[in-house]
């Protein structure tokens, strides 16, 4: 075992780096997805609603027990067009804060303002009351983003949303394979969005789905998505191109028969991380659902007070450790560049929930490059119990060198 840190001049612990979002390609995936691609290639039909987009729209709905799952060419296009399709194109949408950017951004583009909300602290998702307090009379939609897998509480956002005439939607781009109780994304009345990006639990290389039960929202929505063509030759309204292409809908289909493993593989690391972390002091680990479904992509932690070391000290520990440990969704969307001046301009900059747990969140990897998973991870948890042993030397290494050295998202 290693007796003690890279930073304190040991060897680091991985000779390449481990990332968060590394994708996740088991052997028998890429076998599938070369003679899968390779069927596309002899067809020679590679875009434009093939064989197997239309596949994988099956699975992906049958999946997730919707009607029908629209195939994009990633989750960003897939909000676009969802917007468009519910005829949301002005006014305001409630979004959580704690969101990657993409949410944020596809409303702007759509020509709805983002309105950040605070979370609830333990499930990271949006606060249905704190949403609630921000409806003026220019809301027109309400857009949960299910953090790490754990859905959002739909029941109440659905009843706020009839009780307030606004429309639901949701960001379940971390939430393939996810439930809620029994519900999966798509299963509350409201339209979801999946994003099947390479970082994600499932990928498409890039691409995403919009899961409903809505049939004429399904139609209107593949219309879109295709030039606004909804007769053959006409288009009947403003389209755009979100399609996705054979080729990632071959790496999507080729990925579907490993996930039953690859989900028992994860939660197998989340396991280990979560028996090894927990009693540590000063570290709490973000819960999944235990009433709901999780993939286990993500493992995130909070370094709070009593750890001793504050997080970002603990962060470039590991990244020295060759452990690419990310803050997802750090400083927040309401602290972004982009959004900050208008942010303040509307006295809505303090999300104290948000920027508390941001402050604290860590993201540990939970895919392995060529090393045995089970015991990288308890490596990694063994890592935080030496920094509780070198505690002192850690706080002299961090305001002498640590504090200087550069350390990129
Ligand atoms: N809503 C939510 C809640 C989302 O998380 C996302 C996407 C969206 C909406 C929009 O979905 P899409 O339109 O993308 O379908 C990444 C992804 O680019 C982004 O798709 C994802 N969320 C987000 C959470 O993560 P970054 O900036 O963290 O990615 P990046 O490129 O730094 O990747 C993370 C690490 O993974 C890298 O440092 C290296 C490693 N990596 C990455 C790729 C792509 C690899 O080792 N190999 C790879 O091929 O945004």
């Amino acid at each position: 075992m290693k007796q003690s840190l890279a930073v304190l001049g040991a060897n680091a612990l991985f000779a390449v780096p481990q990332h968060v979002g590394g994708p996740i390609v088991e052997p028998e995936t890429r076998k599938r997805f070369h003679k899968l691609a390779d069927s596309a290639f002899d067809r020679n039909y590679l875009t434009n609603n093939g064989p197997l987009a239309t596949r994988l729209e099956e699975e992906v709905a049958r999946r997730h027990r919707c009607r029908d799952a629209v195939f994009a060419a990633n989750a960003t296009l897939a909000q676009m067009i969802l917007l468009k399709a519910l005829g949301l194109d002005s006014g305001e949408a409630l979004v959580s804060a704690n969101t990657f950017v993409a949410t944020a951004h596809a409303c702007l583009w759509s020509g709805v303002t983002p309105v950040f909300c605070d979370i609830d602290p333990e499930t990271l998702n949006i606060d249905p009351r704190d949403a609630e307090r921000r409806i003026t009379s220019k809301t027109k939609a309400v857009i949960p983003t299910h953090v790490f897998g754990v859905l959002a509480d739909m029941d109440a956002l659905a009843a706020l949303c009839r009780r307030r005439n606004l429309t639901l939607l949701a960001d379940a781009a971390h939430a393939f394979d996810c439930t809620r109780g029994s519900a999966f994304p798509g299963g509350f009345g409201a339209p979801e969005f999946l994003s099947f990006h390479a970082t994600k639990y499932f990928s498409s290389l890039e691409g995403g789905a919009i899961l409903t039960n809505d049939a004429a929202l399904a139609v209107e929505l593949r219309a879109i998505r295709n030039f606004g063509f909804n007769r053959p030759g006409d288009a009947g309204l403003l389209g755009m191109n979100a399609k996705g292409s054979e080729i990632a809908a071959a790496f999507g289909l080729a990925s579907l028969p490993a996930l039953e493993a690859r989900r028992r593989r994860l939660k197998r690391i989340h396991d280990i991380y979560a028996k090894e972390l927990s009693p540590l002091p000063g570290l709490r680990i973000h819960a999944v659902d235990a009433a709901g479904r999780n993939n286990y992509r993500y493992f995130s932690l909070f370094v709070e007070e009593d750890f001793g070391l504050e997080r970002d000290v603990v962060r470039q520990i590991l990244r020295q450790e060759n452990i690419m440990v990310r803050r997802y969704f750090y400083p927040g969307c309401h602290r972004m560049t982009f959004y900050r001046e208008e942010n303040k301009k509307r006295k809505n900059e303090k999300l104290p929930n948000t920027d508390k747990a941001l402050g604290t969140i860590l993201s540990l990897p939970t895919s392995f490059v060529e090393i045995d998973a089970g015991k990288s991870a308890k490596a990694i948890a063994t890592l935080f119990k030496k920094m509780l042993d070198h505690k002192t030397e850690l706080k002299t290494w961090w305001n002498r060198e640590g504090k200087n050295l550069p350390l990129a998202e």
